[in-house]
């Protein structure tokens, strides 16, 4: 309770930062800030990225996710593994009661695959989410050339 104040104050001290923010919501999950980085029109792959938020006292699951621009879509994770970053598959996050997990660039993603043609730099597309309680909700993906302000750091790109 205290964090999320703490939070509240944050954000309506500093609005420019949260300027371009989108958000949804869907039972007592918050979904903040979908995007996915700007990739060349050959790259094969391209990730989406997003913060969700769990207010409820019973955590949630992230099961799938899907697009009508990707063949596919998985859950991904990167690890640490021989001193390399590698990523692979997982079967679902966990978002914890009162907590949040961060979708971000080398931590988990959701990894979209057979695209029918890459995002532009500030277009959108829609990606379905479902979650085990909550259920499914479409969110809109905004491509950005670099992460979003409201991510609060920039990343090294890397490629997958
Ligand atoms: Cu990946």
């Amino acid at each position: 309770m205290l964090l999320k104040k703490t939070l509240l104050i944050a954000a309506l001290l500093s609005p420019s930062l949260f300027a371009n923010a989108h958000d949804y919501s869907v039972g007592n999950l918050h979904i903040e800030h979908p995007w996915s980085r700007a990739m060349p029109p050959v790259a094969p792959t391209a990730a989406a990225y997003f913060v969700v938020h769990n207010k409820g006292s019973d955590a949630d699951r992230l099961l799938s996710a899907s697009t009508p621009v990707a063949g596919k879509a998985e859950l991904h994770e990167h690890i640490h593994a021989d001193g390399l970053m590698k990523m692979q598959q997982v079967q679902n996050v966990e978002i914890p009661a009162g907590g949040e997990v961060k979708f971000e660039p080398m931590g988990y993603h959701v990894m979209l695959f057979n695209l029918k043609q890459q995002a532009k730099d500030g277009e959108r597309f829609p990606l379905t989410l479902t979650f085990e309680k909550a259920g499914a909700v479409e969110v809109d993906i905004a491509v950005h050339t670099d992460a979003p302000e409201a991510a609060g750091h920039v990343e090294e790109p890397h490629q997958h």
